[in-house]
């Protein structure tokens, strides 16, 4: 049996309304009416296809754990077991979280702002501690969560390039989601568009410039299946597919536009 990922980005948050455009980041915006009903509509495509999932993993931000509780309603699988990471979180988007891009392009101009929104290794300025948008104080940061993983202390994060996000998310997704794929287990993952950009560049081996071009419609799962030869770790068999190429092509466009003038 082949072991199967599902990973989308959250339904259409507020901030990601063309009239709000504003980065989030770690900063806990719900989804728009639009973004709950692509979670919905990302749960009848779901079961369309026949890919129930056996086990859920969200961020620890509303909008990726309120996106896969409409989900699974859809599908009768509120029931499934469901592991929370701030791991899976958005990439921690510095001095940008709370700002609008188009003020962002504007004071730090194109190639900058493209650098710091789509680079693989350069992080926007850091939040200073004194933001409305630091999670510090925030209890959800309050100790690294119970997950056996003590490298990092996310209250401290103030800024994360996507490679920083990539080796926060890589230990534990080898200790918890990779065995699940090599057990043949069907898992969805519901996360953010930085946390999709950073796993499609490790299984597709994205270089780091091409990445840049890389942008996460909000709500269309995206599937891999892995093969399961118990003696080496799961190899992804070809390229992740949509379950909705339109949306996600209309999507995709939708997103790269937030960032033009
Ligand atoms: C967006 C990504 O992340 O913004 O942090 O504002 O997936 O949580 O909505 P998400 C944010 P861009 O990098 O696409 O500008």
């Amino acid at each position: 049996m082949r072991g199967r990922l599902i990973i989308m980005r959250h339904g259409q948050s507020e901030w990601t309304l063309p009239q709000v455009n504003r980065f989030a980041g770690w900063v806990d915006v719900p989804l728009s009416e639009q973004g709950r009903r692509q979670a919905e509509r990302a749960g009848q495509l779901i079961k369309e296809y026949g890919l129930e999932p056996e086990v859920v993993f969200t961020s620890l931000l509303g909008r990726s754990i309120i996106t896969a509780n409409l989900l699974l309603d859809q599908i009768d699988r509120l029931w499934i077991p469901v592991q929370r990471t701030w791991r899976l979180n958005e990439r921690h988007y510095g001095a940008f979280q709370g700002q609008t891009r188009p003020d962002m392009l504007s004071k730090y101009g194109e190639k900058r702002f493209a650098t710091y929104r789509r680079s693989y290794d350069v992080a926007p300025p850091a939040l200073d501690p004194s933001s409305p948008y630091w999670q510090g104080q925030d209890p959800r940061y309050g100790k690294p969560w119970a997950d056996g993983l003590d490298d990092l202390d996310p209250a401290s994060i103030a800024s994360e390039s996507l490679k920083d996000l990539g080796q926060r998310l890589e230990p534990y997704w080898r200790a918890r989601i990779v065995p699940l794929l090599a057990q043949g287990r069907t898992v969805l993952v519901v996360t953010h568009g930085s946390v999709v950009r950073s796993v499609v560049k490790g299984l597709e081996a994205v270089s780091d410039q091409d990445i840049r071009s890389i942008n996460v419609p909000t709500g269309v799962p995206m599937v891999y299946e892995f093969e399961t030869d118990q003696s080496r770790e799961p190899e992804p068999v070809g390229s992740g597919r949509y379950l909705d190429p339109d949306a996600a092509r209309k999507g995709m466009a939708q997103v790269e536009a937030l960032g033009k003038a």
